[in-house]
């Protein structure tokens, strides 16, 4: 897989050279590439943002920069093909011209779709990944306007809170993917048993010594008994779900769920 980050904090982006996916791009599954949006400025400030029309607080990202590095991006070489879908007769029904294949473009927006495990496997199979990460107040809305036309572009929100940017939200999606790359990852049974893989969270995990502090591993684990494990195991994902997540239990009808906090 491809990725290209576009952010005007490049140097944020070291942390890949030394993460879990170091792995993953010394054996080639994963390649980087990292673009300050300010080398698309062409002022001498290498100015980015611009006051908003309409009025209102903060700053707004300017389109021209943005238009001179996904340009480049998607003129490279090694960026991924992409395919413009076309109507035929037996296919009739107006399909023309939606982009397919190629790159995906990812902004990391408040006002995007929630991020998920699901959305994680989906991502892992792409090609080639384009993260815009904005600040300030956001980007012109025609800078995805535009490229709506030549790519498949998701704006998508880590959880409901907001950031002051998109690089910390693109770090925890590059992460969440990149571990899930086929190929990636020593031990598949580790990816299937994990929180929110089958829906519940994980079970509570135990290693030696059998007591510390006075607080003993649940006899269970050392009886040998597979089949007793795994149905407390399954027992305690059931509960903690319960618990603390009783909105990831199917069949949960959302007035019967808490009041939300007033500030949710
Ligand atoms: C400016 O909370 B977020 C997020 C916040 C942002 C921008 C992008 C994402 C750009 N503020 O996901």
């Amino acid at each position: 897989m491809r990725i290209d980050i576009v952010t005007i904090f490049p140097e944020f982006f070291g942390i890949l050279d030394v993460s879990l996916l170091g792995k993953a791009r010394v054996s080639g599954l994963i390649e980087t590439h990292v673009h300050d949006l300010r080398d698309g400025a062409h002022d001498k400030h290498r100015t980015v943002d611009d006051t908003p029309y309409g009025g209102g607080a903060g700053m707004v990202m300017k389109p021209e920069p943005w238009g001179v590095i996904l340009d480049a991006i998607l003129s490279d070489a090694g960026s991924a093909p992409i395919a413009i879908s076309s109507a035929t007769e037996a296919d009739s029904i107006a399909a023309d011209g939606i982009p397919a294949g190629g790159p995906l473009l990812i902004v990391p927006s408040p006002a995007g779709e929630q991020f998920t495990q699901a959305m994680a496997r989906e991502l892992a199979h792409e090609q080639q990944l384009i993260f815009a990460c904005g600040r300030y107040e956001g980007i012109d809305q025609r800078v995805v306007d535009h490229y709506s036309s030549r790519m498949r572009v998701r704006l998508v929100s880590l959880g409901d809170y907001v950031l002051n940017g998109g690089e910390v939200a693109t770090l925890a999606m590059i992460e969440a993917v990149g571990r899930l790359i086929p190929g990636m990852v020593g031990n598949p049974e580790s990816l299937v048993e994990e929180s929110h893989e089958n829906g519940l969270l994980e079970y509570p995990s135990y290693t030696k010594p059998p007591t510390w502090r006075d607080l003993d591993v649940p006899p269970v684990l050392l009886s040998g008994n597979h089949g007793a494990i795994s149905t407390w195991r399954h027992e305690q994902q059931v509960e903690r779900t319960t618990r603390v997540r009783p909105d990831l239990l199917p069949n949960v009808s959302p007035d019967t769920e808490a009041e939300p906090d007033a500030d949710r």
